[in-house]
């Protein structure tokens, strides 16, 4: 794989919805799309999936920017690449910027997977020819939220996520929970609590929920461990697990049963394939997180979620739920809460250069 051109898109996507979590309200996605092009022709595409501000984790696309030209950039057109899997090893040497690293490692296994005649998702040794999808619901006045859970619950989505923050979380449970007792119901707190919320966290456990999302800072262990053995509901990670040494130490400790992998928190898809083999060794159940991508991210997404460690619907909803329109032909769609994985080689998806234009705030070309 020989690198010739980088091609940096800077975006700015209005939000089809309002999303509210712990941490704040998102309406738009400013976010970065690599177009990386090699000597033979090939042209594969990538995702920068970090925030305007740092308040899901410390990378912002500015900083994502900002690694890309100085750094990763550079490496990635003067390094004759054999397998997309060298980039994890030889960008070890930086620290943390994982999401910058995922935006150029995922252009990179997209071109591959083409030079290979594969889907990506076979490529990296996925099984599914369908993943299922779940979605997540941001945090909305009760009314709007029953509705909304009603009419993605009647799509077929197999699975509702709902944002929590302390002073919103057993009301909203108990009034979703009265209305759909048996609805694959799941929380997410974005780190929002700490050791004196146990009492409301374990009043949770009597909703029958799939699981508890992230509820306690990233760094909390000790704390998590200790919520966990009193909890019968499953704690999941998401925050929490920036590296394959997290995930060891969450399952040393206990921290959770089950972790939530996004491809750009934890550096790419070799560190997610790392991950897997580890996860699933230990029992762990995985899925798929989102980060509200756009169809590029999506593409890539599915592919993980192919692999058989992933055994629970993920966040990766359909196209239409956030842009009108996305980036990609033909757009991701949902059927009977599963995405079909496409058949043509690389993303399986084209990039749309017309609907990019729509949207585009800046571009950079680099050259070798
Ligand atoms: O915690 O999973 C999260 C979106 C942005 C940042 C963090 C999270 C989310 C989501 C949305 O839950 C998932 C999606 O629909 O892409
Ligand atoms: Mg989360």
């Amino acid at each position: 794989m020989d690198v010739c051109e980088i091609v940096i898109h800077r975006l700015v996507m209005p939000l089809q919805m309002r999303f509210e979590t712990s941490f704040g309200v998102q309406t738009d996605r400013d976010v970065i799309l690599l177009e990386v092009r090699t000597q033979d022709g090939y042209v594969g595409w990538g995702e920068s999936v970090a925030a305007r501000s740092p308040l899901y984790n410390e990378e912002t696309t500015d900083t994502v920017e900002a690694i890309l030209r100085k750094e990763l950039i550079p490496l990635a057109l003067n390094t004759k690449w054999a397998h997309p899997s060298e980039f994890f090893k030889k960008t070890l040497f930086l620290h943390g910027n994982r999401m910058a690293k995922f935006a150029l490692e995922g252009a990179l296994w997209d071109i591959w997977a083409q030079q290979q005649g594969l889907p990506l998702a076979q490529a990296i040794g996925g099984t599914k020819s369908k993943v299922d999808v779940g979605v997540s619901i941001g945090i909305k006045p009760i009314p709007e939220l029953l509705q909304e859970i009603e009419d993605y619950y009647g799509q077929g989505y197999r699975r509702i996520k709902i944002k929590i923050r302390p002073g919103w979380d057993t009301e909203p449970v108990a009034a979703v929970r009265q209305k759909f007792p048996h609805v694959p119901l799941m929380v997410d707190a974005n780190a929002a609590y700490d050791e004196n919320h146990f009492p409301t966290l374990l009043e949770l456990d009597k909703y029958g929920l799939m699981m508890i999302e992230q509820p306690l800072a990233d760094n909390a262990w000790e704390e998590y461990a200790n919520l966990q053995s009193q909890l019968e509901t499953p704690l999941c990670l998401d925050e929490s697990i920036h590296t394959l040494e997290d995930a060891l130490r969450a399952i040393h400790m206990k921290a959770c049963r089950i972790i939530n992998v996004k491809l750009g928190r934890v550096g790419g898809i070799q560190a997610a394939l790392e991950l897997t083999k580890v996860a699933k060794e230990a029992g762990i159940q995985l899925w798929c997180g989102g980060m509200l991508e756009t169809g590029v991210g999506r593409a890539l997404n599915i592919a993980i979620a192919t692999l058989d460690g992933f055994t629970l619907p993920g966040d990766t909803a359909a196209s239409a739920r956030y842009w009108n329109p996305d980036i990609i032909l033909p757009e991701v769609t949902v059927t009977d809460g599963q995405i079909t994985v496409p058949p043509s080689p690389g993303l399986g998806y084209s990039v749309n250069i017309d609907q990019i234009a729509r949207y585009q705030e800046a571009q950079w070309h680099f050259r070798a």
